[in-house]
């Protein structure tokens, strides 16, 4: 029997309450869209109608409005894992009526065959081609798509003209083998190809498939501003002086790079920086800022997991292929964000922080150690076992009423012993081989925000010197409970210490 044609409304109707469903993409790029918002109307319909309808959500990362957006606006989500990014999603999670769990981007799809998380009822992958013998060509990114449709026991094709049918060849499909069986993963080089074109399936698993046009829902970036430009340009300042002085070798190594307008920002500079040489990357999401970098040459090859450009530049790329095919791959994300690879290639890591503390502890994930803000994403897979991991923040939030600074991170993402360096538009802190009370004077003297520099001095000088950490547990926290008092970190005394003492 060949492919059956079928409407979005029509592929809603194979998924049930309760259902756990897979989802391609990585970030909105690849993300399925026509299905999602079809499931979104059914699910407010079945709710009209006094009947529960809520499905457990696997993905790569984040998505699209049109399947995090509309299914939460639906209150469809019963679970969700592992990254998001959707403001309607969130809101459901931080109120407790969406159950979120989050993981290291390269677990997720383990974690799936290992049968942690439970079956897999329906996979949705957006596709550029699918073919009667099962073979699919996916879209812009490859994320969990490999292991989904493996596992799922129906699959639903979305077939997205919007992406070439000549994109095959530009994804490196490869899944790992579970323990005891596993072999190395042979990823010698950025550019080494260890898999084939295709993720292949069983074609009767195929229960229908979707033709839409749609493009990928990945929005733009703000425009640099000062400080974001000034991270830039310390973070390039730095790892050129780390080339200078033989730390680095003279051909660089690759970069990883994350999310946001700061990870933009930093490769700009990293780009205009004549000291830096040509370099490579092996990340996960491939922005805008990349592609140019591609086009000036600066950047020679990239390995990821996403194409999270705005339409107009995926357009270009996909108008150029001959070009990019040859300097570009896209592969599954257990082996973009691989711990075993990303220590072997020995990457920069470079990776935006919500909270650091003085200390050289991480947190990337919440806010006032409560609210869920996105997810660790892939930055623990790479800040654990590259080379030299960074993290970039403004010293300060919420116009200066937040230090970025604090004695003690309000939750733990990547502890002392991953991070090295922390720069922010202030300066750059470098933790390697140093003691507690050193790193403390490193990124109060070099990255603190001058309004909180006293108040964090006078933090550590009443907690003594004396201490291997030094800390007064009781007021770790006053400047987070301030924020909550008064709304103003700058208000922040130690009075209780001074008491605690
Ligand atoms: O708030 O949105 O209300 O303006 O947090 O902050 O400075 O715009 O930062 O967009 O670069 O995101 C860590 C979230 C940074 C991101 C995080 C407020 C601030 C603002 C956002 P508004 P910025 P960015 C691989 C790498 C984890 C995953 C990861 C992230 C908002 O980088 O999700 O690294 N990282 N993946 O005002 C309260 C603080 C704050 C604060 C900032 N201390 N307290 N609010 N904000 N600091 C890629 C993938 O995994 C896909």
């Amino acid at each position: 029997m060949g492919l059956q044609f079928i409407t979005a409304e029509e592929a809603a109707q194979f998924i049930n309450h309760d259902d756990n469903v897979a989802f391609s993409g990585f970030t909105p790029a690849g993300s399925p869209k026509a299905v999602p918002t079809a499931l979104a109307a059914r699910a407010r319909k079945e709710h009209e109608q006094g009947r529960e309808f809520k499905i457990g959500m696997f993905t790569g990362a984040s998505t699209g409005d049109s399947l995090d957006g509309e299914l939460a606006r639906a209150n469809a989500i019963k679970f969700r894992t592992p990254y998001q990014s959707n403001k309607d999603l969130k809101a459901l999670i931080n109120c407790g009526q969406t159950e979120y769990y989050d993981m290291h981007l390269s677990q997720i799809a383990q974690e799936m065959r290992y049968k942690f998380l439970g079956e897999v009822d329906v996979a949705i992958i957006e596709a550029a081609d699918v073919t009667e013998s099962g073979e699919i060509v996916v879209t812009s990114a490859v994320g969990i798509s490999p292991t989904a449709a493996r596992l799922a026991k129906k699959v639903i094709i979305e077939l997205n003209e919007n992406h070439p049918k000549d994109i095959k060849g530009l994804h490196d499909i490869y899944e790992l083998q579970d323990p005891p069986h596993r072999r190395e993963v042979p990823v010698f080089s950025v550019d080494d190809r260890c898999g084939g074109p295709v993720v292949k399936i069983d074609p009767a698993k195929i229960v229908g498939v979707v033709k839409t046009n749609r493009p990928d829902e990945v929005g733009g970036f703000a425009p640099l501003d000062e400080v974001t430009s000034k991270i830039g340009e310390n973070v390039a300042k730095f790892l050129a002086s780390q080339i200078k002085n033989g730390v680095i070798p003279p051909e660089f190594l690759p970069i990883q790079s994350g999310v946001g307008n700061i990870a933009n920002a930093v490769l700009g500079a990293l780009g205009s920086n004549d000291d830096i040489p040509p370099f490579t990357m092996y990340t996960e999401v491939i922005q805008d800022a990349v592609i140019e970098l591609m086009r000036n040459e600066k950047i020679t090859f990239v390995s990821g997991c996403s194409l999270t450009v705005s339409p107009e530049v995926l357009q270009s790329i996909y108008k150029d292929l001959y070009f990019f095919k040859p300097r570009m791959v896209l592969r599954p994300q257990e082996l973009s964000n691989n711990p075993e690879v990303v220590r072997r290639l020995g990457l920069i890591s470079i990776n935006t922080a919500i909270e650091v503390d003085l200390f050289g502890n991480v947190n990337s994930t919440h806010v006032m150690g409560t609210t869920m803000m996105n997810g660790i994403g892939g930055s623990g897979d790479f800040t654990r076992n590259s080379f030299m991991s960074i993290f970039t923040c403004p010293s300060i939030a919420k116009d200066g009423a937040i230090s970025t600074i604090v004695p003690l991170v309000s939750h733990l993402d990547h502890s002392e012993h991953s991070v090295k360096v922390v720069i922010t538009e202030q300066g750059i802190a470098d933790l390697r081989g140093k003691s507690p009370n050193q790193r403390a004077e490193a990124i109060i003297e070099n990255c603190v925000h001058p309004d909180y520099k006293d108040i964090l001095r006078e933090y550590i000088t009443l907690c003594g010197k004396k201490q291997h950490t030094p800390h007064t547990l009781a007021s770790a926290y006053n400047m987070h409970a301030e924020f909550l008092k008064s709304k103003d970190m700058r208000n922040t005394t130690w009075e209780m210490c001074k008491k605690d003492k």
